[in-house]
């Protein structure tokens, strides 16, 4: 299925919308509500270069391939001054690149905008469903250059994800001062009797080396 243009508030931007085949909540999108607080509208974009270096329509046959998604998007987030050195890519398991994230909780000012939480965000937008497992939809796994701090770890049990798969470790975070927060052995052990399957170090060098080129970039260590 070919990918539709819509003229946005930025714009012509390209929607991804193979997956968008679910029917969106009743009311449609946003806004929601008939009467909206005085709170802000929170919206989150990725920047507009992945569409140049991310091949939307290929099949990704094998994880290797899946990972280089994740990690381009974190390399080139760090080259691109866009945010951390962290990317995330979802595919379903026919290896259709259903979405992706990257880091952005400087350039949005969002603590929560890790690479796996937007890519979880963007990928319930486009399948127009709060769960990756909803009825109808193929098992989704997700790719991260890193693997997930405690939040994204947590995050993951109601993404709706099958599988997770990383490349550098959390020591490799740790090494340029990220602290990744409160994860233990248990909380793996919790997700897999639920059914989720994880696997770390996938061309982890790759995963590191991006870390280490933040670093030298002299990167903010945001959360250390
Ligand atoms: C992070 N760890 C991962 N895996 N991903 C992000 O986006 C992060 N931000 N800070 N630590
Ligand atoms: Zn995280």
């Amino acid at each position: 299925m070919s990918a539709a243009v819509e003229t946005g508030p930025h714009g012509t931007m390209t929607q991804v919308p193979r997956l968008a085949q679910l029917p969106l909540p009743a009311g449609g999108p946003a806004p929601y509500f008939p009467r909206m607080s005085r709170m802000p509208e929170v919206s989150i974009a990725c920047p507009g270069w992945i569409d140049d270096v991310i091949d939307w329509d290929r099949t990704y046959a094998d994880d290797e391939t899946r990972m280089r998604v994740a990690l381009t998007c974190a390399r080139e987030n760090v080259l691109r001054d866009t945010g951390g050195p962290f990317g995330a890519a979802i595919f379903d398991t026919g290896g259709s690149l259903v979405a992706v994230g990257v880091n952005l909780v400087v350039p949005l000012r969002n603590s929560s905008l890790h690479a796996e939480i937007v890519a979880f965000m963007m990928a319930q937008a486009c399948v127009g469903s709060y769960t990756l497992q909803a009825d109808g939809l193929p098992a989704h796994e997700l790719f991260t250059s890193c693997e997930p701090c405690a939040m994204c770890l947590g995050a993951v049990q109601w993404s709706g994800v099958q599988r997770v798969v990383w490349s550098a470790l959390r020591e490799d975070a740790d090494s340029i001062n990220f602290d990744e927060g409160p994860v233990f052995a248990a909380s793996y052990e919790y997700l897999r009797a639920r059914g989720t399957a994880f696997e770390g170090g996938v061309l982890r060098g790759e995963g590191r080396a991006v870390l280490q080129l933040y670093d030298e970039r002299g990167g903010t260590i945001y959360n250390a």
